[in-house]
C-alpha cells in the first residue's frame, strides 16, 4: 500500500526490478556478481525491495586494489580534470532527484517530502560545490596533495546524503574511495554508483561495497590512507583502536544529545516550531538532533503547553504521502531499541495524540520530570523522543547544557543578542546554532568534540582532510652570493 504516491513507488520498484533487485557489489566500475545476499526491507511495509550482496574478504580487497590502481591517474587528472566529473555526478543526482528521493523513503523509511526537499537537493549541492572546490584547488590549496584510497563508512539515517559527504571531498582533492553503506540502507549508494558509470567516471575511483558490520571491519583493516566514518560513537571507537598503530589520519562523526535552549525572551512560536524540526526532523534519527530540551523557569509552563498543542498535530504514517511530518523508524531493532529506552523511564511521558500505524512507527514523545543524571537524559536514543528540563541563569543552562559526554550541536533561542552571543561560546559543541537548527551547508564544517567525534566535514576543513602536505617538496634554489 503507497497510499498517497503508488505512482512514486512504482518508479522506484522498477529501476530496482531493471537491475535484477539482487546486487553486487560496484567494483572497478562495474557490479560485480551478487554474492551471498540478505533482504533489505522497507520499513514501512516490510515489504523485500531487494537482495544485497554481504561483501567477502575477497570483494573488499577487489574494491581496494581497484581503488589503488585508479588513484595515480585520478590524482593527474587535476582540479579542473575531476571537476568535470563532479559536475556531471551533480547533474546526475539532479535529473534523477525523484528516483533518489523515493528509494530512499523507500529503503529508510523517511518522509518524502524530506527526502525530495533535503537529503537529495542537499546531497547535490555537496557535489556540485566540492566541484567547484576542486576547479579552484590547482591554486589553492599548494603544498598539498590526496592521501591516496579513502575507505568510508556511513550510517543508515541519511544513506546518500551521507556518502556525498564522504565522497565529493575526497574525489574533488583527488582521492579515490571504498564506501560501504549501512546494511538497512544500501540502496541509494548503488544508485549512485549506477550514476558513475552513466557519468563516465574512470573504474575504480568509486568502489561500492556492501553488508554489515563485519565488512566495515574488512575495510578498517585493509591497506587504505584514511577511514571516514559517521555511526555510533562505540563503533567509532572501536575503529580508532583498530588503528591506531597504523597513524593513518581518520574522521569520526559520532553521536550526540546535543541541547536546545530556550531563553525567557525567545519568540516562543518560532522556539517551538524550531524544536520541531530540531526532534521530530527525519524521526529524531539525526546525530546533531536537538534531543534535550532546556527552557528558562519563567516560560517552562507556557513554552511546554504550546509544544505539547504542536506535537498533538503532527501526522505520523506512510513516509510516502506527502502530507507526513513523521515517517517510519528504519527497523524494527531499532524500534525496540527506542521503545526499551523509553519504557524505563521514570519521567512524564506524553505522546503525540495521531493515531500511529501498526508496524514500525514510534510517535513523537516529551518525556519530562526526569533528573540530570537518568539514563533519557545522558543517552542518545536516536528516535523521535524529547526530554526536557528547566534552568535559572545562563550560567546554568550552559551548564546543564554541557553536562554530556557529547557535543556535537546545539541551539540558542533568545531576541537579546547578547544572551546569546554570550551563551554560545561557553558551549562545549562543533556547531551553535542561534535562533535556529538544523542548518547545514556544503561550505561550512561540521564536526564535534568529546565522544561526538573529530574532524570536520565540508568547508575548507572538509577538504583538508582529505590531503596530507606534499611529500617531496621542490628542492629550494640556493640563493646566489
Ligand atoms: O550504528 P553503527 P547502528 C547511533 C545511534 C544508533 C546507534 C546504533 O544512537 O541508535 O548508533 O546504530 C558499520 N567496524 N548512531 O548500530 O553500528 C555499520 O555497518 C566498521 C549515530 O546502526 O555505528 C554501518 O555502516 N564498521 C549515528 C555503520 O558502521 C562497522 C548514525 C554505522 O553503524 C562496525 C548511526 C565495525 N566494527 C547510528 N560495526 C550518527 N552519528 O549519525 C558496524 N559498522
Amino acid at each position: 500500500d503507497y497510499g498517497a504516491a503508488p505512482e512514486a513507488a512504482g518508479d522506484a520498484l522498477a529501476w530496482i526490478t531493471d537491475q535484477g533487485a539482487r546486487f553486487g557489489c560496484f567494483i572497478d566500475g562495474a557490479f560485480a556478481a551478487p554474492g551471498e545476499t540478505f533482504e533489505t526491507k522497507s520499513p514501512a511495509t516490510g515489504e523485500v525491495l531487494a537482495e544485497i550482496t554481504q561483501a567477502t574478504q575477497a570483494d573488499v580487497d577487489a574494491a581496494v586494489n581497484a581503488a589503488r590502481r585508479a588513484q595515480g591517474k585520478w590524482a593527474r587528472l587535476g582540479g579542473k580534470g575531476r571537476a568535470r566529473y563532479l559536475y556531471a555526478l551533480a547533474r546526475l543526482l539532479q535529473k534523477h532527484a525523484r528516483l533518489l528521493a523515493v528509494l530512499e523513503t523507500m529503503d529508510n523509511g523517511k518522509p518524502i517530502r524530506e527526502a525530495r526537499d533535503i537529503d537529495v537537493p542537499l546531497a547535490q549541492r555537496h557535489f556540485y560545490h566540492h566541484a567547484g572546490m576542486a576547479q579552484l584547488m590547482d591554486a589553492e590549496l599548494p603544498g598539498r596533495e590526496a592521501l591516496g584510497v579513502c575507505g568510508q563508512i556511513i550510517p543508515w539515517n541519511f544513506p546518500l546524503l551521507m556518502l556525498a559527504w564522504k565522497v565529493a571531498p575526497a574525489l574533488a582533492m583527488g582521492n579515490t574511495v571504498v564506501l560501504k553503506p549501512a546494511e538497512w540502507t544500501s540502496l541509494t549508494a548503488l544508485c549512485f554508483a549506477d550514476l558513475c558509470r552513466q557519468a563516465g567516471l574512470p573504474k575504480g575511483v568509486v568502489n561500492i561495497v556492501t553488508g554489515d558490520g563485519a565488512v566495515g571491519e574488512m575495510i578498517v583493516a585493509s591497506d587504505v590512507d584514511k577511514i571516514a566514518f559517521t555511526g555510533s560513537t562505540e563503533v567509532g571507537r572501536k575503529i580508532r583502536a583498530a588503528t591506531a598503530g597504523r597513524g593513518i589520519p581518520l574522521t569520526l562523526e559520532l553521536g550526540g544529545k546535543s541541547p536546545y535552549i530556550v531563553f525567557e525572551d525567545a519568540d516562543i512560536d518560532s522556539a517551538v516550531e524550531g524544536l520541531v524540526d530540531a526532534i521530530w526532523f527525519n524521526g529524531g534519527q539525526v546525530c546533531c538532533a536537538g534531543s534535550r530540551l532546556l527552557v528558562q523557569e519563567g516560560i517552562s509552563e507556557a513554552f511546554h503547553t504550546k509544544l505539547r498543542a504542536r506535537m498533538d498535530k503532527l501526522r505520523i504514517g506512510n513516509p510516502l504521502d506527502k502530507s507526513i511530518d513523521v515517517g517510519a523508524i528504519v527497523d524494527p531493532e531499532q524500534k525496540n531499541r527506542i521503545a526499551a529506552l523509553v519504557d524505563a523511564s521514570d519521567g512524564v511521558i506524553h505522546r503525540a495524540a495521531c493515531a500511529v500505524p501498526d508496524g514500525c512507527y514510534y510517535p513523537p514523545t516529551l518525556i519530562t520530570g526526569l533528573s540530570t543524571a537518568s539514563p533519557l537524559m545522558q543517552e542518545e536514543v536516536f528516535g523521535p523522543v524529547l526530554v526536557s528540563t528547566t534552568f535559572r541563569t545562563p550560567a546554568e543552562a550552559a551548564e546543564v547544557a554541557n553536562n554530556t559526554r557529547y557535543g556535537l550541536a546545539a541551539s540558542v533561542w533568545s531576541e537579546n543578542i547578547n544572551t546569546a552571543l554570550d551563551v554560545a561560546p561557553k558551549l562545549a559543541a562543533g556547531v551553535v546554532w542561534v535562533n535556529g537548527t538544523n542548518m547545514f551547508d556544503a561550505a561550512a564544517p561540521f564536526g564535534g568534540v568529546r565522544e561526538s567525534g573529530f574532524g570536520r566535514e565540508g568547508g575548507w576543513e572538509g577538504l583538508q582532510a582529505y590531503t596530507k602536505p606534499v611529500a617531496k617538496p621542490k628542492a629550494l634554489k640556493p640563493v646566489a652570493a
